[in-house]
């Protein structure tokens, strides 16, 4: 969004209201660890309260998304380095404190912490060949950034737990047949450019309406149906409350475009 310089990431503003952040560590296909995340996190935070931006983009490089947590900087760790710092808490930030969406475009290899990663994103698109897995069975773990919460809930426990349990690699085709992935697409670049095509889209609409969206949809993880039906309810009657909300219905009478605010 600015003219600042990353280390471990290349961010842009390719299209109005739009940014996209790039996971650029190429010597270690994108490999995550703390200096990157620290800075992935700062960025998201930025743009989150960039009232010129409405949406985001994340995705790595044609080869890979991210091949996963850093194993050589987790090797020697200790279960009290582990359980003491609470590694991995603060790699969900783009989940827990991020209210603008975040759309993951994911090319090449997506395995352990980088398949987690872009799971946390509110829409995933890929292409066909992405190479999605949780191997961290192979290396004597389990995930530990949400894979096996969140590949259970998006493809269902026993394909998940074939996945979880044997380390297996999966496509970009079979993401999406299974339901992970929104959209699939033939090639990295129309990947990209989908997953800008409809971070503009909801960049055209209301901020307040589009956090909104995003806070109900996540709830339906967490609550049953008749709280997350009161919940919806609850944040529908909050946004009478918004100037966007008669914007918008003040336009659709006159039969005009919406002037959002920028709020
Ligand atoms: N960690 C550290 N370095 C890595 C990683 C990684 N996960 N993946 C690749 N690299 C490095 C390689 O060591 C290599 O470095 P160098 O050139 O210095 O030897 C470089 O990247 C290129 O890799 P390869 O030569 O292996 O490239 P190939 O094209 O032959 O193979 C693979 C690509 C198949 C992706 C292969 O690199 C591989 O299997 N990587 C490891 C994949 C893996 O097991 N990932 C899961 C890690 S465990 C995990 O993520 C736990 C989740 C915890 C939560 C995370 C929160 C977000």
């Amino acid at each position: 969004a600015t003219e600042k310089t990353y280390e471990y990431l290349k961010v842009s503003t390719p299209r109005t209201g739009v940014a996209l952040i790039q996971l650029h560590r190429p010597k270690a296909l994108n490999a995550l660890f703390t200096p990157l995340i620290r800075e992935l996190n700062t960025t998201l935070r930025e743009l989150d309260s960039d009232p010129s931006v409405g949406a985001t983009v994340l995705t790595g490089s044609e080869k890979a998304f991210a091949a996963g947590a850093d194993i050589l900087e987790m090797r020697d760790k200790s279960f009290a380095d582990a359980y003491g710092n609470d590694f991995i808490e603060s790699w969900s930030e783009l989940y827990n404190t991020i209210r603008k969406p975040v759309i993951s475009a994911v090319n090449g290899h997506a395995l352990g912490g980088g398949c987690e990663l872009a799971m946390m994103c509110d829409i995933l698109y890929c292409s066909q060949k992405a190479n999605f897995g949780q191997p961290e069975i192979k290396l004597g773990v389990i995930p530990g950034a949400g894979g096996s919460q969140r590949l259970t809930r998006a493809i269902g426990k026993s394909r998940a737990m074939e996945l979880i349990l044997t380390g297996k690699n999966f496509s970009g085709q079979e993401a999406y047949d299974w339901g992970l992935a929104a959209r699939v697409f033939e090639t990295p670049e129309k990947c990209v450019e989908g997953a800008l095509d409809t971070a503009e889209t909801i960049a055209g609409y209301s901020k307040i309406a589009v956090k909104a969206c995003k806070e109900v949809v996540n709830k339906s993880q967490d609550l049953g149906i008749k709280e997350g039906v009161e919940f919806e309810r609850r944040v529908f009657h909050g946004l009478f409350g918004s100037e966007d909300q008669k914007i918008g219905m003040e336009a659709f009478a006159e039969k005009k475009k919406p002037e959002w605010t920028h709020r």
